[in-house]
């Protein structure tokens, strides 16, 4: 077992639904710490560079307009195997095929507006988490 970090976001339809306090009380009950979180609204640029690997997608444009409707919250995330955890408390991508029990097969919209994002790797898990937080903004709490 690996201590990790990872990134996640609660995205606008999980903030305009007031459900923060339920995606974190997942994600805690899972066992994972919440190190590092802050609100904002994204900029266009700033979801335009954070999905950049998108960026050929067909529903590029779709995501980046609803990346940036509304306030999201960015979490740094850390504990053991916390990347796996993370995707396993989330669920696929499509609600339609996520697991029972997961966040977005009881509480994501549709494909786009599902509720959270969680880095799919160690690797993209810093890129991402370099992307929004600097150093002195993520307290480990060990
Ligand atoms: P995940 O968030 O599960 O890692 P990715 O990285 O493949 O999924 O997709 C990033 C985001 O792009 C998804 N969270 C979702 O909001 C959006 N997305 C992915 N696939 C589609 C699709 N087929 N149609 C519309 N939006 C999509």
């Amino acid at each position: 077992m690996a201590l990790e970090r990872t990134f996640s976001i609660v995205k606008p339809d999980g903030v305009t639904r007031n459900l923060i306090g339920e995606v974190v009380r997942r994600l805690e009950s899972a066992g994972l710490k919440v190190i590092g979180s802050r609100m904002v609204r994204l900029t266009k640029a700033e979801a335009e560079g954070f999905y950049a690997v998108h960026r050929e997608r067909p529903f590029f444009n779709d995501l980046v307009r609803y990346m940036t409707s509304g306030p999201v919250v960015l979490q740094v995330l850390e504990g053991e195997n916390a990347v796996a955890k993370n995707r396993e408390v989330m669920g696929a991508t499509d609600p339609k095929k996520a697991a029972a029990g997961t966040i977005r097969a009881d509480l994501a919209e549709s494909i786009e507006a599902n509720t959270v994002h969680g880095s799919d790797s160690v690797e993209n898990a810093k890129i991402e988490i370099a992307y929004f937080f600097k150093d002195g903004q993520v307290c480990p709490r060990g």
